[in-house]
């Protein structure tokens, strides 16, 4: 070994000396820092994890809503402000587009986890909102709709009326009923405060017959044209010996009577609570 070995040899030494000495130094005084980030990065992994599961099970499930539609004037918004904000409205005008509001709930049950997240929505009537707002809910959130409340205005209940809410119906009923077991309805016959009111059993009796005789209807000219998806008929399993029945079908519906300007709607409350415990 010459001089010049000797030489290289004591600089890469004295390289590696200080190399050490630095890293040691570094070490020293990042020990702090060097704990600290892994400890940030498993936090802020936790957090956004967190966040994006909360999310998801947002979309995915949580959300249960209560659809209330039914004829023009039958009451529905003013039921829409008793059930979220527990007061009748001073005054109401025809609705025009759909309202939501969180579901007001008893003291018993705010705190309960089954009550949280219920949703309920207040569609407005007319023939062409329907079209633009109802229908295509009912297609795109078929998944989310725990019940529906359908109102019918009890004191105007005669033949043009039973024909337009059993149309009404037929229709609602044939998208709910493509779902499997169907969606569950109260069928509240409003405004009982009324002399010329009718009790329920003859309104389910009079809509039963109607309904009977819409499904015939397109029965037959479904035999004279091509069958589609759109003209599609659910309803076919509620009709037993040439007769339609509300029972038949595979959602729930029951009816009731009240008055929801007299607090007479417990029957609705009574129902929307079952419906969503079960
Ligand atoms: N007597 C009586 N009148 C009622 C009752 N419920 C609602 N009404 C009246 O019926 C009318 C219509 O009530 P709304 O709640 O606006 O009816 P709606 O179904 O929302 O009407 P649209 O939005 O036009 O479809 C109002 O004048 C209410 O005051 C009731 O239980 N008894
Ligand atoms: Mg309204």
């Amino acid at each position: 070994m010459d001089a010049m070995d000797v030489l290289e040899e004591d600089l890469i030494a004295e390289a590696v000396s200080a190399i050490e000495t630095e890293v040691e130094t570094y070490v020293g005084t990042h020990k702090l820092t060097s704990l600290i980030i892994p400890f940030l990065v498993t936090l802020i992994l936790i957090i956004i994890g967190g966040y994006l599961m909360k999310k998801h099970s947002l979309i995915t499930s949580n959300k249960r809503s209560f659809v209330i539609c039914g004829l023009q004037g039958s009451g529905k918004t003013n039921l829409f402000h008793l059930l979220t904000n527990g007061k009748l409205p001073i005054l109401t005008v025809s609705t025009l587009e759909p309202k939501s509001g969180d579901l007001l709930l008893n003291e018993e049950f705010t705190n309960h986890k089954t009550f949280q997240d219920i949703e309920i929505i207040d569609f407005p009537a007319n023939s062409k909102l329907k079209n633009l707002y109802l229908l295509p809910y009912f297609h795109d959130k078929i998944n989310e709709i725990q019940g529906i409340i359908y109102m019918i205005d009890s004191s105007n209940f005669d033949t043009k009326s039973c024909h337009q809410v059993a149309e009404d119906l037929f229709e609602i009923m044939n998208i709910t009923e493509g779902k499997p077991n169907g969606i569950d309805f109260m069928i509240f016959a409003n405004k009982n405060d009324l002399f010329t009111s009718k009790k329920t059993n003859k309104i389910k009796e009079m809509l039963e017959s109607e309904i009977g005789k819409i499904h015939q209807l397109k029965l037959r000219s479904l035999n004279n044209v091509e069958d589609t998806d759109d003209d599609k008929d659910n309803l076919d399993i509620a009709t037993k010996d040439g007769k339609f029945q509300f029972q038949l079908l595979d959602g729930n519906v029951d009816f009731a009577e009240g008055n929801i300007f007299k607090d007479k709607y417990s029957k609705i409350m009574d129902w929307l609570y079952e419906k969503i415990v079960n």
